[in-house]
């Protein structure tokens, strides 16, 4: 399925007033897609709201089976229920769906797309284009140079995840609990099973009869499809922590090849989409507070593993919401647009 070549496209926004949905139409206002017309659409709870885009006012539509005649592309960030839902009849209509949820991203028919890494398997969608994890897209973006320079075998990864991945009401909950807890009030979590304020849960998404977490294995499987390479090896920690906004990440990376850490660093240093910043003698390093509202990923602390024969450790920040899901969904539209 081909998008049609256009001077201007009508695009949608499907989930416009989430975390993720807002960003989506604020990237693509700032990156100035030839956008002729914008929908947005929600649940009836926001039915009327009305959102700026290029200093306009667009009201906010249910979302129904019936509305996804005469839009081109659907930028879906409205939880895995909906796109399960919604996307094939979308696609159905000729809209082309850019999926932000899990529910396709493993899905054989549906290619996952990272711009930087395999822009390639875009050609063969159906349809229906798979969002990556926020936590896979910023590590695959490090990891693609050094794979292809030196061959990785196996990455052994923990991340540090903001609370703005599970969305608005979870950026509430770590507002609240730190002004509760200062005051000496008592908290009640709701959105995580524990205090996330002043807190490290070593739990994202639910747990699966192995012991891992979802996000863990979303990280691992996610990892060997964009790269389409399954001899990669994997293994995760995922931590959330009291951050609003950018995930971190601490990669220990073993390759085929030998790379010295200064390798590595010229390596990163001229591939897509990254920004070396590692000068830890002046305190330069990746911070989530640096990479919020970028759109890269940033890299530092690269340094040689020496107690395996060919290691790299190093660390890792982007904006979640940006680079992890909106603005990657926003580059993928790009390509759709440059290949009509
Ligand atoms: P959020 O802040 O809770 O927003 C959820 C959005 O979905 C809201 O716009 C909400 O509309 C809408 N929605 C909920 N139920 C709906 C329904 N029945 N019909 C239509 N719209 C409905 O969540 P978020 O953080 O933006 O995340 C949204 C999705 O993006 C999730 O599926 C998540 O899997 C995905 N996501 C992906 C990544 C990634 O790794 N790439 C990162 C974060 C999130 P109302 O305001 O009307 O309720
Ligand atoms: N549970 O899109 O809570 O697979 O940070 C992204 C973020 C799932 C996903 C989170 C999650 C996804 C989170």
């Amino acid at each position: 399925m081909m998008l049609k070549k256009k001077d201007k496209y009508t695009i949608a926004v499907v989930g416009a007033t989430g975390a993720v949905g807002n960003e989506m139409f604020a990237v693509l206002e700032e990156r100035n897609l030839p956008v002729e017309k914008l929908r947005l659409f929600a649940s009836e709870r926001s039915e009327g709201k009305t959102l700026s885009f290029m200093n306009k006012d667009v009201t906010v539509e249910i979302l129904t089976e019936n509305v996804f005649k005469g839009i081109d592309i659907a930028l879906f960030s409205a939880g895995a229920e909906r796109s399960l839902h919604y996307a094939p009849v979308a696609a159905k209509a000729g809209c082309i769906v850019i999926d932000n949820s899990s529910a396709w991203r493993m899905d054989t028919e549906v290619p996952l797309i990272v711009p930087e890494v395999n822009p390639h398997d875009l050609k063969w969608h159906k349809g229906i284009i798979a969002n990556p994890n926020c936590s896979t897209i910023q590590m695959v973006v490090a990891l693609k140079p050094i794979h292809d320079a030196a061959i990785i075998r196996r990455v052994v990864v923990t991340t540090f995840q903001s609370v703005s991945g599970t969305g608005k009401k979870a950026m509430d909950e770590l507002l609240n609990q730190t002004a509760d807890l200062l005051n000496f009030k008592e908290i009640r979590p709701q959105v995580y099973p524990h205090q996330i304020a002043f807190n490290c849960l070593p739990h994202i998404d639910k747990f699966m009869d192995d012991g891992y977490t979802k996000e863990e294995i979303k990280m691992v499987n996610e990892t060997k499809k964009i790269m389409g390479d399954d001899s990669i090896r994997v293994t995760a920690t995922t931590v959330r922590v009291p951050v609003f906004r950018g995930h971190s990440e601490a990669l220990n990376i073993e390759t085929e090849k030998k790379l010295s850490a200064n390798e590595v660093r010229a390596l990163l240093s001229k591939a897509p989409g990254i920004i070396v910043y590692d000068a830890p003698e002046k305190n330069i390093y990746p911070l989530p507070t640096l990479a919020a509202g970028k759109d890269e990923v940033y890299v530092g602390r690269i340094r040689e593993d020496n107690t395996i024969e060919n290691g790299i450790n190093m660390w890792i920040a982007a904006d979640n919401l940006r680079k992890g899901a909106a603005t990657n969904a926003v580059q993928i539209a790009e390509k759709l647009i440059e290949m009509a």
